[in-house]
């Protein structure tokens, strides 16, 4: 009894050790649907929005059309499910959605008692304070007794209060769940100031001042109070997807790193350079341990591009935002985005 138990253990080892990833029941329901659900945020400019023709386009959706590419050859296979700051953890769990890629911030109870997986940060960020600039405040440890405009459900609210309680200074919350609406209640004055992810606060900035405001008419205070490492979310349970999501994250990463972007990679399939042709497929290997195409990354790269292409294009220099990589650079350039090699 007790051999064959032994046996039956070593038989399952050596299937979960063979070196082929294994499909989960996520993985599989997806591969059978033949398109991923994405949810992502209801409208932010840069990072999550639907365009005039109803396409979304943003940093985090790009995240959505790398998994895509990875798993079919073609990142427009992403049904888009727009998700409030309340609906998502829901969303994710009871299956509505496969992932979420929207401005989820990675904590430890979201990590663990909400049954989610972290995959890799896209974007480090910290919260914020936007102000008109007519109030003539310079500095977040001004506002005691402000009217704060925050969405609920989300760390934002926690970390005001306890910021406010430990700077010793009161506020009064305005909670509204809706991203339109919120915007609406700090542009019409019925708060004083709009916190968020300070991403959030300069898509907001630029996109959303209601004529005859101007982007111009509103500050963002210096203060960064809290640590938002925002990253896509997958439920736990399905270890192979998880892995899917991640790798086509530090994918783009590496991508940046080796110099392969969407308009050279065609060139760089011909490269000696053993990681490049290893990234690329050129060398098979990393395709067949992951479960996708030996393509995967030659896909992403053609079809989204590379992070830094991503970034530039939907938020940094090439964008209306014109956010600042920051912390977001390369570790090669002093910044924190690091992806482990692709071996
Ligand atoms: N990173 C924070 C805040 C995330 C969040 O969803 N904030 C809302 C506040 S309105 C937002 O910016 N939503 C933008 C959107 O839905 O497009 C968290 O994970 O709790």
């Amino acid at each position: 009894m007790r051999k064959t138990t032994l046996a039956a253990a070593a038989g399952l080892t050596a299937i979960l050790f063979s070196g082929t990833a294994m499909a989960g029941k996520d993985l599989d329901t997806i591969k059978a649907r033949g398109n991923l659900i994405c949810g992502v945020g209801q409208g932010t400019a840069g990072f999550m929005m639907a365009d005039s023709q109803g396409k979304w386009v943003g940093l985090d959706v790009d995240v959505c059309r790398a998994v895509s590419a990875a798993l079919f050859g073609d990142s427009e296979k992403v049904k888009y499910v727009p998700l409030s700051s309340q609906q998502r953890f829901t969303a994710l769990q009871s299956g509505e959605v496969d992932m979420l890629s929207n401005n989820t911030t990675q904590t430890l109870t979201r990590d663990t008692a909400l049954g989610l997986d972290f995959t890799a940060i896209t974007y480090y960020d910290g919260q914020g304070f936007l102000v008109p600039k007519k109030l003539n405040v310079k500095s977040a440890k001004e506002l005691n007794g402000a009217t704060v405009c925050v969405a609920p459900g989300t760390t934002t609210e926690l970390n005001l209060a306890d910021y406010f309680r430990a700077n010793k200074m009161t506020f009064k919350p305005v909670v509204i769940e809706k991203v339109d609406e919120v915007r609406a209640a700090f542009f019409s004055g019925r708060c004083d100031v709009y916190t968020n992810d300070s991403s959030s606060l300069y898509a907001t900035r630029a996109a959303n001042p209601p004529p005859p405001l101007k982007p111009e008419d509103f500050i963002v205070l210096p203060e960064i109070i809290s640590k938002e490492p925002l990253a896509p979310a997958v439920r736990h349970g399905d270890n192979q997807f998880a892995d899917i999501v991640r790798w086509s994250q530090y994918a783009m990463l590496e991508a940046e790193e080796y110099g392969i972007t969407s308009k050279n990679v065609d060139e760089m399939l011909k490269s000696e350079n053993p990681t490049i042709k290893r990234i690329l497929g050129v060398t098979p290997g990393m395709g067949k341990a992951l479960g996708v195409d030996e393509k995967w990354v030659y896909n992403i790269v053609k079809q989204v591009g590379n992070y830094g292409e991503s970034f530039d294009r939907n938020v940094g220099s090439g964008s209306v935002l014109k956010i600042d990589r920051g912390l977001n650079k390369l570790w090669t350039k002093g910044g924190l985005q690091y992806a482990p090699p692709i071996r």
